[in-house]
């Protein structure tokens, strides 16, 4: 082949790369997906799992990418990123969402479930739809609800049985208002917090304990600093699964029902998980040296009036309230 030969295939071949890349990319798409877990956890192999169920269905088209660990920021800060349509998926608790929608105060309310099948039952039916519903007045678009198990108190000072003992101490809670009610309103001073913050604030004193469910506790190494589990099961807020509504709008009819479907699908997957891992945390908890205690219940129940006369205020989520009291 000539010098000038070769030089006309090399461009021609580029140019025919080119076309190439440009139709690949415009057919497909990798979703970015936030959550703070590390890799491993049941939020992120369910989210991993939907993207499977996704890029089987499309053919290879679309696909999830998911950004364990935080990486794409802090729950809190996410939210916004998602409302603007930055990251295009996020696995994020129920709790951050409560000051900027309020029906999800609701099921993230003390005590609202009488048990883990009460709360599936009451998601997964018409009450989960409406809620989902709620994310779509701001900017995002709500896919599914997965299981959070049920939070508990744990701290560095002493067993927790009554909320007497918890007088004065410093509880990390999330960024919600209504969780910062819910530990005031058992006489314990609540400090707002990142999740990635808390480690090293329990280490140097800076608080005294935090509230989280079996596999967070473990997964982050705080009974390590906070040794005394107290099985309060004080919320069983849910997580919620959201998509950018900007990305979830450039997407035809028939692949915004394949990303909701694989959404929907996933919430089995992840109850599988989460129901195994919740056993494996607790022993390897107990293992690692955490001192678990019962506690006297109904005291923590009795104390929670303040909490749902501040939190459950119109119409509307006295409705929710009723309406999940009424799941049998
Ligand atoms: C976990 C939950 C996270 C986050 C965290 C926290 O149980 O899965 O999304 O809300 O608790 O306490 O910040």
């Amino acid at each position: 082949m000539t010098a000038r030969r070769s030089f006309l295939a090399y461009t021609a071949a580029l140019a025919f790369s080119a076309v190439a890349v440009t139709s690949a990319l415009a057919q497909n798409v990798t979703l970015r997906s936030a959550d703070i877990h590390p890799d491993g956890y049941p939020t992120i192999e369910a989210v991993k799992y939907m993207g499977k169920l996704l890029e089987e269905r499309s053919n290879g088209r679309i696909k999830i990418n998911v950004f364990h660990s935080g990486q794409l920021g802090q729950e809190k800060d996410t939210i916004e990123q998602t409302r603007f349509g930055v990251i295009d998926i996020n696995r994020i608790n129920m709790a951050p969402f409560n000051n900027l929608i309020p029906a999800t105060n609701v099921p993230s309310l003390p005590f609202i479930f009488r048990s883990v099948d009460h709360m599936r039952k009451s998601m997964d039916g018409p009450i989960g739809d409406n809620l989902l519903k709620e994310f779509e007045k701001h900017d995002l678009v709500g896919l599914a609800l997965y299981d959070s198990g049920s939070r508990s108190f744990y701290n560095s000072k002493r067993p927790i049985k009554t909320p007497a003992d918890m007088k004065g101490m410093k509880i990390r809670v999330q960024q919600s208002d209504m969780f910062v009610a819910l530990v005031s309103a058992l006489g314990a001073n609540a400090t707002p917090m990142p999740f990635g913050e808390v480690y090293s604030a329990l280490q140097t004193g800076v608080i005294d304990g935090a509230e989280n469910n079996w596999p967070s506790y473990e997964s982050t190494r705080h009974f390590e600093v906070s040794k005394f589990y107290s099985v309060t099961e004080h919320s069983l807020s849910p997580e919620a699964l959201v998509m950018a509504k900007r990305s979830f709008d450039k997407f035809n009819a028939a692949d915004q029902a394949l990303i909701k479907a694989a959404a929907k699908e996933s919430v089995l997957k992840m109850r599988q998980l989460w129901d195994a891992r919740e056993k494996e945390s607790e022993a390897k908890v107990k293992a690692g040296g955490a001192q678990i205690n019962q506690v006297e219940k109904q005291a923590f129940i009795d104390a929670m009036k303040p909490v749902y006369d501040k939190f459950v205020t119109d119409a509307k989520l006295k409705e929710m309230v009723a309406a999940i009291q009424a799941v049998n």
